[in-house]
C-alpha cells in the first residue's frame, strides 16, 4: 500500500496557448505521479464538462483556476489516505463526489488531471513502466504488446485550420511497416516530401493545430489526390495508407451536411465516402456523419462498414452507454478514444474494453490542443489498442507520444510486436455483408 500524502495542480499552457490543468500526486513512499490533461476544439456536445472560468479579465473567459481549486480542495481531500494502488476506487469517490452526470461541478478537467497523475504515481510505486501498471491494475491478461499503428493528420482543415477544407484531418496511417519505428520514419518521410509537393504548387507550408499542412486546395478530392501522389513519389504505396477524419458535426446545420458550399443529405454524404473508399483506397472512416444523426450512421455502417472501420468520435464520446447504443443499433463498428470525453482513466479503460468485447476497432486519440504529456502512448500500449492518433509528425506536443512510443518499442525489444493492418480488421458482424 502507497497512500496519497498530497495532491497539488497548477494552471499551465496547452499547444495553442490556451489554459489547462495540470496536477501531481505524491504518496508517503516518495512517489511522484503528474499529469496534464488536453483539450479538444471540435468538441463533442456529450463530452464531459472541461470547466473554464468564464471570467473575461483572464485569458478571455478560459482560465481554469476553478478547476485547479477544486483539485486541491475537495478532490485533495477525498484523496489523502487513500491507497494509490487502488485506482478504481479512486475514480469512483471522484466521480460520487461531482455527482453530476458530465462532470461539470468539480471539472472533468480537474477529476481526469488527478486520476492520471495518480496512475502514475503508483506506477512509479511499484516500480514498473506505466504500460505494464495499467495492466496490472485493471487485471489485462494478455502476453502481446502491441505497438500501436500511427495515424499522421498531415492535412488540417475544418476547425484546426483556415485552410478553407470541411474535412477536419486527411491522415498517414503506415499499417504495412515492419516495426513502429518504421511506421513512423514512413509517416515522417512523406510529411517531408508533402512540404515539398505543396511548395512546388505554390501553397503555404505553414501548419494547422495538430502540426498537418493547411493548403488552400481547390476541393477535398484534391487533397486526396495530392495525398497519394506523394506516397506513391515517397515510395509507400504498398505500405501506407489514407484515412479521414471529417468531424462533421462541424458543418452540420440546421439538419444538412454544408460540403463543398452545399446542403446535403446523409445519404448524399454516404456516396462521396462510397466513391473516396473506392478511388482512394481509404483505410478508415471518422466521424463521417453528425454525433446525434443516429439514424444517417446506420444506413451508413450498412452501406460502407463492411469495406472499412466506420470510427465513431463525437457520436460515442468515449461513454460507455453511447457506445452500448451504437452496438446495438449498428451506428459505427469502431471507435475513438479521448480521456477527457469522459473524465477518468477507469472508465476510459472500461470502455475500451467494452468496444474490444464488441470487436470494434479503438483509436487511442489526442486532442488539437495537447501537452507534453506523453501518457497515451503508454495507454494505448498498455490495452493493445492497435492504433494510435496524435497528429502529424511535427510540433513537440506531437513527437512526445510518437517518440515515447520509441522508447517503449525499445524498452520492449523482441517482446513488442507492430498492430499493423489488423488494427483496422472489420468485426466479424460489421456492415450489411
Ligand atoms: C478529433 C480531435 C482530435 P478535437 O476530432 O478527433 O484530432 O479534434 O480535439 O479538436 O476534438
Ligand atoms: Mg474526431
Amino acid at each position: 500500500m502507497a497512500k496519497i500524502k498530497d495532491v497539488r495542480a497548477l494552471e499551465v499552457l496547452d499547444s495553442r496557448g490556451l489554459p489547462t490543468v495540470a496536477a501531481e500526486v505524491l504518496l508517503d513512499d516518495g512517489a511522484i505521479g503528474s499529469a496534464a490533461v488536453p483539450s479538444g476544439a471540435s468538441t463533442g456536445e456529450h463530452e464531459a464538462v472541461e470547466l473554464r472560468d468564464g471570467d473575461k479579465a483572464r485569458f478571455a473567459g478560459k482560465g481554469v483556476l476553478k478547476a485547479v481549486s477544486h483539485v486541491e480542495g475537495e478532490l485533495k481531500k477525498l484523496a489523502l489516505g487513500r491507497d494509490a494502488l487502488k485506482q478504481q476506487d479512486l475514480d469512483s469517490a471522484m466521480i460520487a463526489a461531482d455527482g453530476t452526470p458530465s462532470k461539470g461541478r468539480l471539472g472533468a478537467n480537474a477529476i481526469l488531471a488527478v486520476s492520471l497523475a495518480n496512475s502514475r504515481a503508483a506506477a512509479a510505486s511499484v516500480k514498473k513502466p506505466l504500460y505494464e501498471y495499467l495492466r496490472d491494475c485493471y487485471g489485462i491478461v494478455s502476453s502481446e504488446w502491441l505497438l500501436p499503428a500511427p495515424m499522421f493528420n498531415v492535412i488540417n482543415g475544418g476547425k484546426h485550420a483556415d485552410s478553407g477544407l470541411d474535412i477536419q484531418e486527411f491522415m498517414l496511417v503506415p499499417t504495412g511497416a515492419a516495426s513502429y519505428r518504421e511506421a513512423l520514419r514512413a509517416g515522417a518521410e512523406i510529411y517531408q516530401a508533402l512540404k515539398k509537393t505543396l511548395a512546388g504548387m505554390k501553397m503555404t507550408v505553414a501548419v494547422g493545430d495538430e502540426g498537418g499542412f493547411a493548403p488552400q486546395l481547390k476541393d477535398h478530392a484534391q487533397a486526396l489526390d495530392v495525398l497519394s501522389k506523394t506516397i506513391a513519389s515517397a515510395g509507400y504505396s504498398s505500405a501506407v495508407r489514407v484515412s479521414i477524419d471529417a468531424a462533421s458535426s462541424e458543418f452540420y446545420k440546421d439538419g444538412a451536411y454544408v460540403f463543398e458550399k452545399k446542403p446535403r443529405s446523409a445519404a448524399e454524404m454516404t456516396k462521396i465516402y462510397g466513391d473516396w473508399i473506392k478511388r482512394y483506397s481509404l483505410l478508415s472512416l471518422e466521424d463521417p456523419l453528425a454525433e446525434d444523426d443516429w439514424a444517417g450512421w446506420k444506413s451508413l455502417t450498412a452501406e460502407l462498414g463492411s469495406s472499412v472501420p466506420i470510427i465513431g468520435d463525437d457520436i460515442f464520446v468515449t461513454n460507455p452507454q453511447r457506445l452500448a447504443r451504437g452496438i446495438k443499433e449498428g451506428a459505427g463498428n469502431a471507435i475513438l478514444i479521448k480521456l477527457n470525453q469522459i473524465g477518468t482513466l477507469t472508465e476510459t479503460v472500461e470502455t475500451v474494453r467494452q468496444a474490444q468485447k464488441a470487436g470494434y476497432r479503438c483509436v487511442i486519440s489526442h486532442r488539437s490542443g495537447e501537452t507534453e504529456d506523453p501518457y497515451i502512448a503508454y495507454l494505448a500500449v498498455a490495452l493493445n489498442a492497435g492504433a494510435i492518433k496524435t497528429g502529424a509528425p511535427c510540433r513537440s506536443e506531437r513527437l512526445a507520444k510518437y517518440n515515447h512510443l520509441l522508447y517503449i518499442e525499445a524498452a520492449l525489444g523482441a517482446k513488442a510486436r507492430y498492430a499493423g493492418p489488423a488494427a483496422f480488421a472489420l468485426p466479424a458482424h460489421a456492415g450489411r455483408s
